[in-house]
Order: structure tokens, then C-alpha cells, then sequence
């Protein structure tokens, strides 16, 4: 049997390249709390991600909570069901409600216009993801969130270093939000970020990540533990020294897979959504009604020979007992996010990923379209 090919592997920089601020870690022993690494990292991503103000965090989840927190949102959140579950669980966290509106049939990123049908008096905000990396309706949110005079964030797990027409797609809306978890373009084992606009903004998020401190006897908010360690931050500093050959790597995969699926009947990638710089952080594909098989069949057919794609968002966020009692859980009427749900299969995509594998990839969906 050949190896396994998962999903994603994270992209691991020379070990000789961490020992050596492992070596500075130790001398100093700071660990934590903002240190010099953390520092460094956040001035280091401002100018690669090209946006104003950057506050990491431990994860990208508890970022997505304390963007809420900091935007003071309390309330309904209009949000997508088409997303990992975290996106949905961070709106909870915060007391408010999500309210499921339907995506795009093609991008699969929330319908601006079925946005704007749900807005009532209690929405507190839009909670929007780039799925896979692929820019949201930005404009089109962003002025619903002006018109209506509430606070859009953008869920930009998947989105590092994604531009759209007008620049970094970080800088929409209030806030955006990255998670550097091990499974994404840029990783720092755990990890994730807030992009704001304002340093008054940074500063309070600096505050609500850090129990609320503001000096060594002042406690101004109920805040939360979302610091990154040094060790973390270290690591991000040399990831990012690797990240364009990366994504260029991941880029070349992208266009391998497109080319050797744009004459099988039943496999449709995804558009590109058109980004001016994309990341290529996942590769879906649709498995539709021409293919000979089933998503679900040939998702379980590549796994018996060693792949292992995931099927990114299956069930829907509002199939989860915790959201399936909500009024807009009702699948329904989602109808557009419950076909991508049945129908997308994530191919293995990451800077490492080798040429004979991805040819294994694709002769293993072409030999199931033949043999079916
Ligand atoms: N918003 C969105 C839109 C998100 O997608 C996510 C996270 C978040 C918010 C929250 O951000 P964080 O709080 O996580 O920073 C993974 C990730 O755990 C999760 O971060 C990610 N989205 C989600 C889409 O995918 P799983 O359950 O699919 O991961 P897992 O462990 O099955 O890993 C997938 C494959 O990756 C494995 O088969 C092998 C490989 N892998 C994984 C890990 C963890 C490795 O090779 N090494 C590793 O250390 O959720």
C-alpha cells in the first residue's frame, strides 16, 4: 500500500532555522506576554499583509470572540452555514445568536442579497467568511453593514496574504480574523490574528487578550487569556520566510488539478473568485449528479487507496444539535449551501505535496469516472 495523502501537511521550515531562536528563548526565558518575538511577528505581518494594525492571538477562534467582544456585539450575528463549526461557535461565545442566511451556488460565500432580506432591529452584525480563501462579496457587504450601521467582520481563516481588487482583502469591513492553526497557509503550530484599523482599536483588543490588564494593578475589562507564546511567535517569523515559495508551490497543484479535471464530466473546480493574489489554501472540487458515483462514494472509494480529501463543509453548521433548533436552521431554506455541502470534496493540497502524488490524486477520480 503507498502512503497516505492527507488533506494538508503544514508547511515546516528547516529545524536549524527554529534551533537557533529556541538557543534565544532559553537565554532570555521569556516565554509569553507579549514579548520581543510577538512583537516582531505582529510588524513583520502589518508589512507582508500589507494591512494597519495586526494583535495576535492563540488561536483564530478566540480571536473571532474577542473581535465580537471588542465591536461590542450583542445580539443576532447574520452568518453563513457553509463554514467549520468554529465560525458559528464564536458568535455563542459572546451571548448573541447566529441567524443562517444562504451562500452563493457558485462561490459558496454569503448572497449579499440574502444578507440584507434578513437584517432586522436586533442584527448586531455580519459575520462573513472567505471560504477556502476566496474573497467574500466585499463590497456589497461591507455597504450593507454602512447602510445599516452595523459592524461587518470577516472570518479571513483561510484568507492569509489574499488580495481582491482593491488590496489586502484583510482590510474590509471592522475587523478581520486569521487563524494560523497547523492546517493553513502560514501556520504557527496554533495561532491566529485580528486586523484592525485603528490603534485605539489595537490597543483595546491588546487589553481584552490579556485578561483585561491595562498596567500592573488595573483590570478594565472581563478579558480572556488570548496571547501567542514566544515559541509561536518565533516560528511564524521563520515560516514567513518561506511563505511565497510555498504558495507558489501550492499555486503550481491548483493549476495541475484544473487542468487534468476540466474534461471529466462530474468534477467542477471551484472558480478562483477572482483574486489578484490567491493562496490556494484548499482545492474543491464538485462532485455532481454526471459523475458516476457519489460525493460520499467517491470521497470513501480515494480513502481505501490512501487519500484522505475532507469533505469542507459537511454536515452544514445548522445540522449541529446546538444550532439546529434556530429558525434559520431550517435547511430548507439554505438551499445553496446544502448542494456545495453534498456535493464538495477538498482535494490534498500543500507546498510539499509531490508531483507523482498529485498524479496519483488525479489518476485515482479519473479511474473511478472510467470504472464506476
Ligand atoms: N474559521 C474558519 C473558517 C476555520 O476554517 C477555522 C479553522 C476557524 C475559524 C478556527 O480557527 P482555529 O481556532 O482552528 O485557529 C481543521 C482545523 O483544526 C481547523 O483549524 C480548520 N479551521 C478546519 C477547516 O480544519 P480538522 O478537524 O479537519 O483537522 P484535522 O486534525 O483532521 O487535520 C486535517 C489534516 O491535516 C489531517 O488529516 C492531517 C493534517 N494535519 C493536521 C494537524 C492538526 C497534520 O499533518 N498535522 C497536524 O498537526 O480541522
Amino acid at each position: 500500500m503507498p502512503d497516505n495523502i492527507f488533506v494538508t501537511r503544514p508547511h515546516l521550515p528547516p529545524l536549524d532555522e527554529f534551533k537557533s531562536h529556541l538557543d534565544k528563548i532559553w537565554e532570555t526565558g521569556v516565554l509569553t506576554n507579549c514579548g520581543p518575538y510577538h512583537q516582531e511577528l505582529e510588524r513583520a505581518l502589518c508589512e507582508f499583509l500589507d494591512v494597519p494594525h495586526i494583535a495576535l492571538f492563540n488561536n483564530g477562534t478566540i480571536a473571532l470572540v474577542t473581535a465580537l467582544l471588542a465591536l461590542g456585539v450583542r445580539g443576532e450575528v447574520i452568518t453563513t452555514p457553509f463554514s467549520f463549526v468554529a465560525t458559528s461557535h464564536a458568535v455563542f461565545w459572546t451571548g448573541s445568536v447566529p441567524v443562517f442566511v444562504d451562500v452563493d451556488p457558485v462561490s459558496l460565500n454569503l448572497d449579499p442579497a440574502a444578507i440584507e432580506a434578513a437584517i432586522t432591529d436586533k442584527t448586531a452584525a455580519i459575520l462573513a467568511v472567505h471560504c477556502y480563501g476566496h474573497p467574500a462579496d466585499v463590497d456589497a457587504i461591507d455597504a450593507i453593514g454602512a447602510k445599516h450601521n452595523i459592524p461587518v467582520v470577516y472570518d479571513a481563516a483561510h484568507a492569509f496574504g489574499v488580495r481582491c481588487h482593491c488590496g489586502s482583502v484583510l482590510t474590509h469591513g471592522d475587523m478581520s480574523v486569521l487563524s494560523f492553526h497547523a492546517t493553513k497557509v502560514f501556520n504557527t503550530f496554533e495561532g491566529g490574528a485580528i486586523v484592525c484599523k485603528t490603534g485605539e482599536m489595537k490597543d483595546y483588543i491588546d487589553k481584552l487578550k490579556n485578561f483585561g490588564h491595562d498596567g500592573e494593578t488595573r483590570v478594565v475589562e472581563t478579558g480572556i487569556n488570548g496571547k501567542l507564546s514566544e515559541v509561536n511567535a518565533a516560528f511564524g517569523l521563520i515560516q514567513l520566510k518561506h511563505i511565497n515559495a510555498a504558495i507558489e508551490r501550492r499555486g503550481t497543484i491548483d493549476t495541475t488539478y484544473r487542468k487534468a479535471f476540466s474534461d471529466l464530466a462530474g468534477i467542477a473546480c471551484l472558480p478562483d473568485a477572482g483574486q489578484i493574489a490567491a493562496n490556494y489554501a484548499y482545492f474543491p472540487i464538485r462532485v455532481t449528479s454526471e459523475f458516476p458515483m457519489s460525493r460520499d462514494d467517491l470521497f470513501y472509494h480515494m480513502k481505501a487507496h490512501g487519500v484522505h480529501p475532507r469533505r469542507y463543509f459537511y454536515p452544514l453548521i445548522p445540522e449541529f444539535p446546538m444550532y439546529a433548533h434556530l429558525p434559520s436552521a431550517n435547511i430548507d431554506a439554505l438551499p445553496n449551501a446544502a448542494l456545495g455541502s453534498q456535493e464538495i470534496l477538498c482535494l490534498p493540497i500543500y507546498d510539499t505535496l509531490a508531483p507523482d502524488d498529485v498524479d496519483r490524486v488525479i489518476a485515482l477520480i479519473r479511474d473511478a469516472a472510467r470504472t464506476a
